[in-house]
């Protein structure tokens, strides 16, 4: 299939897209490159020495002796460029990467709010107003986030994929309905992705668009079968407090001789997924366009939950690190269930890779080789959901000599 990648210089696109072509599918990635700058604002680096893009797609070539064409475009701002871009290409499928997806991030400061809800909302916008325009018939795969339903909301009860069925008290009788599950977003960040999900249920009941909506848990893990072809295809790791997610984070700093920071009582569940599950799904949900189009599919895309203590021991356990209890700088839950569906992967023949100490040590392999590219003052998480929380201070500010 001919397929745009939108974020595809990412940590998910990236692999994704390679997955893809060594799958024999024809890709263009379309990225304005956008999460390597905030790297220079943050003035922190992937721990893991990814290669400019443009390398990366010469060295994918000579490894695998396939093309994917590239094309730097803001999807937020560059409207008429991206109408073009879908004239010429005529994608068959077009998989939506291309947002700020660091929560974080998002709380920082007023810059950061803003950047994020004018990035993620109009270039999903764009994006669906483009291929009203052009006519495309093209299936759309965005990536979502279990944010959107809150962790926890429904107790015990399995969240659903996308919708939920109630009960509607009428002067009749009660009729069923099937809704979108209530958005629940705990930042500004998780926020936006609930606000592309109404954009894809418009577009789709107005449209008839073809959309498939991805609610994709915590990416842990780096490498895949084809990034680990050569070390210039390597990918991206983030490690720090804004943009670093919480397995990842352990791993390394276990690599590292940090503490492991949970935050508060570590009692929040979370859903995860590996990366190299990523990429599989990505293709199930290309290669299996929804046949309804009067509203978005959506699906989990999640194998697993876990309590982010239970993470910590477990890595502390298998790796031998201290447990650190910082202040929380969210405001979330202390503790919560989560429960999740994920029937549709499933049956769609997703094999799911659950965590297991293979997998960790290879976390711990990469950050071991790379630990002398970790700035240890980027380790704890500053970024604090309200003006006045508390925020830790550094654990080390030097490398602890190994
Ligand atoms: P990432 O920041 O590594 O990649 C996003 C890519 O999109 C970057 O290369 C960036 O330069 C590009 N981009 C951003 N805004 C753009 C714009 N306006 N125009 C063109 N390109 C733009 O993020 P990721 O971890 O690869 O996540 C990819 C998607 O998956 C995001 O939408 C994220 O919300 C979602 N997701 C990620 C995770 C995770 O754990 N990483 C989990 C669930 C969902
Ligand atoms: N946490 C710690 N210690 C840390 C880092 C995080 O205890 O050092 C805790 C956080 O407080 C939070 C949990 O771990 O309770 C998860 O945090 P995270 O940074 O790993 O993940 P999150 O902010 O939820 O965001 C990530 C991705 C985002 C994606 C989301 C999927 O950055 O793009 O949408 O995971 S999900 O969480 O399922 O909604």
């Amino acid at each position: 299939m001919r397929v745009l990648v939108l974020g595809g210089d990412g940590f998910c696109g990236w692999p994704t897209s390679l997955y893809l072509s060594d799958r024999g599918h024809d890709i263009t990635i379309l990225d304005n490159l956008s999460r390597r700058k905030i790297d220079i604002e943050l003035e922190v680096e992937s721990l893991t020495p990814i290669r400019p893009v443009g390398e990366r797609i010469r060295v994918w070539r000579e490894v695998s002796g396939r093309e994917i064409g590239f094309v730097s475009l803001d999807l937020a701002t560059e409207y008429d460029r991206l109408v073009s871009l879908l004239e010429d290409l005529r994608p068959e499928a077009i998989v939506h990467f291309a947002e700020q997806r660091a929560a974080p991030y998002s709380m920082r400061n007023t810059p950061a709010r803003r950047y994020t809800v004018d990035n993620n909302v109009r270039g999903t916008h764009n994006l669906l107003t483009a291929l009203v325009a052009t006519g495309i018939d093209t299936s759309l795969v965005h990536l979502g986030t279990m944010g959107v339903y809150g962790y926890g909301w429904s107790g015990s009860a399995p969240i659903p994929e996308g919708y939920l069925t109630v009960k509607v008290p009428t002067p009749d009788g009660e009729i069923e309905r099937e809704i979108l599950h209530p958005a629940n977003p705990g930042s500004v960040y998780h926020m936006t992705k609930t606000l592309d999900q109404l954009m894809f249920a418009f577009y789709a009941k107005n449209d008839g668009l073809r959309i498939t909506d991805l609610h994709q848990g915590i990416v842990w893990g780096t490498q895949t079968q084809q990034t680990i072809r050569d070390e210039r295809l390597i990918n991206r790791f983030d490690y720090d407090g804004d943009y670093g997610t919480v397995l990842n984070r352990f791993l390394m700093q276990a690599a590292i001789g940090h503490p492991l920071t949970v935050h508060g009582t570590g009692g929040q569940t979370r859903a995860f997924i590996h990366i190299r599950d990523t990429v599989r799904c990505i293709e199930i949900a290309v290669t299996n366009p929804p046949a309804d189009r009067t509203r978005p599919r959506v699906l989990n895309q999640i194998t697993e939950t876990h309590r982010v203590l239970d993470l910590a021991k477990m890595v502390a356990d298998i790796m031998g690190a201290d447990i650190a209890y910082l202040p929380n700088p969210r405001q979330e839950a202390d503790e919560n269930d989560l429960a999740v569906r994920n029937d549709q992967f499933l049956a769609l023949g997703l094999q799911p890779t659950t965590l297991s100490e293979g997998l960790l040590e290879e976390g711990k392999d990469v950050a071991g080789r790379y630990r002398d590219r970790v700035d240890p003052t980027k380790i704890i998480c500053r970024s604090v959901w309200r003006s006045g929380m508390e925020k830790a201070d550094d654990l080390l500010t030097e490398l602890p000599v190994q």
